[in-house]
């Protein structure tokens, strides 16, 4: 093993960059793939002998393997992506990069998953294919897999290193997990929705310096075992609720990415949010995805996302949909308690989300008639081995959930809460008291069902939060005794 190893090796998977007519003497018999000879015996200056392509002024040690009977895309799994990373460990030391053959179709699934499975990359992993076969005289498959070769490649013809899993397609490099197929036929057919490419290829290969990850110090690793016990589901108006029922209580079900309208929004009715609150309760993760193609999930920004919230779901900010299934599969597979898998699917693990949420979460609870103060303290720790920097703090929402008066059908629930001050009482200023988060009076209707409450509290979170120490919130009833579902502060941090 040599950590100057050179030279680029090129797995084949199928799709259409090696397809030809089934039937080869009807052209028009549907396609299939065939082996990677009929890729690489039409690459330009590649010596087939010596196993090497001349390349911006270079010649190249190419290294292949061929799938043992290559596929169209549409039906890659779980295990070809587990042979995939586990190949791509095999032969890691040996090679500068790694270029995957692959259809278009689930492309960004497989770009995706590749991004989640291998951990500490410091090499380029460039996935491509084509969308006409390479035998065809106007296909854009030799520009596709040529460009990709000069990517992975870039340490040898002295480029900037793309140490990531990318996809390389037409003339953009784009970050593995934020990409998606866009069109079925143009040759553009791939883009990035909520993040710039990370290189631009026309005469010259441009790489965005800026957006690029750093290459990790430490030793590849791979994490190969992914939950299969997952689903993709597009909520649509009408929806039957017997349907996401159906769905929803399928045996061993143990998450769902909830493809929503807008910014993570959804039907508000009893028998929707009830459906969803099931699930959550009985260990379901559930993943709020936008079917926007572009954009980010704001849960709460609306009351039609504010239940789902209330409910459990959580945000997948402006994950892809390929993203955050795959993602999913690799934090199920780690088989943590659903808690920390919720929690863990709201960081940024591999730049697939522009910001990471971390979670603080706190019980609920109730005042009572003798209308004392209480004193709620965090359950466990912020996610371990995951600190922040809180210069990076963009904002910390205070969501105090379910709440209700104890009696009464209607009324006012009228409250003030404090931060670290276990002390606090009626008589506690708010006035210019570091620790006061917030005073609020919502009108409640018991039809209408439970309040409530989001507030930005980014100053007091700046003061009073460091993710070792856990800490304690004070709830002083006002009014009318109230209980609550629960507490959640969601840290909202930049990458
Ligand atoms: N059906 C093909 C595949 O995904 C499409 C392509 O590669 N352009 O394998």
């Amino acid at each position: 093993m040599s950590a100057n190893a050179d030279g680029v090796f090129i797995i084949y998977t199928g799709g259409t960059i090696g397809s030809l007519p089934k039937d080869e003497r009807d052209p028009m018999s549907p396609l299939v793939p065939k082996k990677l000879e009929e890729v690489m015996k039409r690459l330009p200056n590649y010596d087939e002998r010596d196993k090497k392509i001349f390349i911006g002024g270079k010649w190249i040690r190419i290294g292949t393997l061929c799938w043992e009977k290559p596929i169209d895309s549409s039906n890659i799994s779980p295990k070809d992506w587990q042979d995939l990373a586990t190949i791509i460990k095999q032969n890691y030391n040996d090679w500068e990069g790694f270029i995957v053959l692959h259809g278009t179709d689930t492309m960004a699934y497989t770009s995706s998953v590749l991004a989640f499975m291998l951990d500490n990359l410091s090499k380029p992993v460039v996935i491509t294919g084509s969308q006409k076969p390479i035998g065809e005289t106007r296909s854009d498959a030799v520009q596709n897999l040529v460009t990709a070769i000069e990517i992975a490649a870039a340490k040898s013809l002295g480029c900037t290193v793309v140490p990531e899993v990318v996809v390389f397609f037409r003339d953009q490099l784009y970050r593995g997990c934020r990409t998606t197929k866009m069109s079925a036929s143009d040759y553009n057919a791939f883009y990035s929705p909520n993040f710039t490419p990370l290189a631009e290829v026309g005469e010259h290969i441009v790489v965005n310096e800026s957006a690029i990850r750093k290459p990790s110090l430490q030793t590849l690793n791979i994490n190969t075992n992914l939950d299969e016990n997952i689903a993709s589901l597009d909520i649509f108006p009408g929806m039957s609720t017997i349907l996401l029922n159906n769905i929803l209580t399928t045996e061993n079900l143990k998450g769902v990415v909830l493809k929503t309208f807008g910014t993570g929004n959804a039907p508000t009715t009893p028998e929707f949010l009830k459906v969803i609150e099931e699930a959550v309760s009985s260990g379901k993760v559930i993943v709020d995805v936008t079917q926007c193609r572009a954009g980010e999930v704001e849960l709460g920004l609306y009351d039609v996302s504010a239940g789902l919230l209330s409910r459990g779901v959580t945000s997948g900010l402006d994950m892809t949909p390929e993203a955050a299934l795959t993602k999913m599969a690799v934090i199920l597979g780690k088989k943590s308690s659903n808690e920390i898998a919720a929690d863990l699917m709201q960081l940024n693990l591999k730049g697939e989300q522009r910001q990471s949420i971390f979670n603080i979460h706190l019980p609920g609870g109730a005042i009572g008639d003798d209308g004392k103060p209480v004193k709620v303290g965090q359950i466990g720790t912020m996610i371990e081995g995951h600190l922040y920097e809180s210069d990076k703090l963009d904002k910390a929402i205070f969501r105090l959930m379910g709440v209700e008066l104890i009696e009464g059908k209607r009324g006012i629930i009228d409250f003030r809460a404090y931060i670290d001050l276990p002390g606090a009482d009626d008589n506690t200023s708010e006035e210019g008291n570091p620790n006061f988060l917030g005073k609020w009076s919502k009108k409640y209707d018991r039809d209408e069902g439970p309040v409530s409450i989001f507030q930005d509290i980014k100053k007091q979170a700046l003061n009073f939060i460091d993710p070792r120490h856990p800490i304690t919130i004070t709830i002083v009833s006002i009014g009318a005794p109230i209980k609550w579902s629960k507490i959640n502060i969601a840290l909202f941090v930049n990458s």
